[in-house]
């Protein structure tokens, strides 16, 4: 089997680039072993802070947004990073290169239970020739030059686009990315749907009435029945559709109707929706593809659905009536 780095020596594109996503595959053989060693390391629980999103941290948020920021302030053509864990951007002092977006350790909630959690990443061009500021991140997704997540579970994988499809990595015992998955590619339609249906009451119109007519399954309008799967972990529920299709909705609610989603656009919409639409399948937050939006903050929230083309086409239809 081919290597990541086998696979990176023969790909096109700019070394520096290769550069950056060897950096962050580096840093992720190191979060993988730090997640499974849970308890053993004493390191599950609260880290007793809140971060820059109001929400609780949890150790290995710190420990694994350590890891990732100490692996690209080594990595030259990085010119600068910004983290969910972060409240602004870190400036390596580089000029030119990459920017990169992460969240270290998505669904973190989940990690006390043993449930499967992951790191995504984004990465970005730099301005040229001048000091980093906050706004120079504020790029929409189809400037992105390469996209990516690790999945910590029954298998480490990391699944990355360099704008040329989607490949699946797999780690192996002695610590090496094997290329396990080339090509992916999404099934266009599914029977799955993936969604947190406490929130039922507070969705708009449009969610209601897809969900509804995939609970209504054979004796409604689609004419087929559908499963639900909810891990509460974006990237375990992203990577099952990378697998075999499904869609996955964090939509828009009443609950808080200033906020246009829970996720986050720079590093975990962006990135899945590029990785999303690199495997033949479609990203929107509702309207618009999540690609085309440009971005105002840097930890703007934006809503989600995302997957198997003919179903995402199904909810933007909904929502343009
Ligand atoms: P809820 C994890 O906290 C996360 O940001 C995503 O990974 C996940 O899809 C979502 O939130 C789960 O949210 O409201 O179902 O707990």
């Amino acid at each position: 089997m081919n290597t990541l780095d086998d696979f990176l020596k023969g790909h096109p594109s700019a070394a520096d680039l290769k550069a950056v996503i060897a950096a962050v595959a580096s840093a992720c053989v190191g979060i993988s072993r730090v997640v499974s060693a849970g308890a053993i390391a004493g390191n599950l629980g609260s880290a007793g802070q809140m971060n820059v999103q109001a929400e609780e941290q949890k150790q290995l948020d710190v420990i694994t947004n350590d890891m990732l920021s100490d692996s690209l302030r080594k990595c030259p053509p990085v010119a600068g990073f910004a983290s969910e864990e972060l409240d602004t951007i870190e400036a390596t002092g580089r000029q030119g290169g990459f920017l990169v977006t992460f969240d270290p350790l998505d669904g973190s909630s989940n990690i006390d239970v043993n449930v499967s959690v992951g790191t995504i990443f984004s990465v970005l061009p730099a301005p040229p020739d001048k000091l980093l500021e906050e706004r120079d991140f504020l790029l929409p997704g189809r400037r992105q030059v390469a996209a990516g997540y690790a999945i910590y579970g029954p298998q480490t994988m990391l699944v990355l686009t360099l704008m040329d499809g989607v490949h699946g990595f797999t780690l192996s015992a002695s610590g090496e990315w094997l290329l396990t998955h080339e090509r992916v590619s999404i099934p266009k339609d599914t029977k799955e749907f993936a969604i947190n249906m406490s929130n039922q009451r507070h969705w708009a119109e449009p969610i209601r009435t897809y969900v509804d007519g995939c609970l209504a399954g054979k004796t409604g309008e689609r004419g087929k029945d559908f499963n639900m799967r909810w891990v509460a972990s974006m990237v375990a529920d992203v990577h099952r559709i990378m697998m075999r299709g499904g869609v996955f909705m964090y939509p828009w609610d009443k609950r808080e109707p200033d906020r246009p989603g829970k996720l986050r656009l720079m590093y975990e919409g962006n990135p899945m929706a590029l990785l999303i639409e690199q495997a033949g399948g479609e990203a929107i937050n509702g309207r618009e593809d999540i690609l085309d939006v440009q971005p105002s903050a840097l930890h703007e929230r934006v809503a989600v659905v995302l997957g198997s083309a003919n179903e995402v086409k199904l909810v933007r239809n909904l929502s343009s009536v």
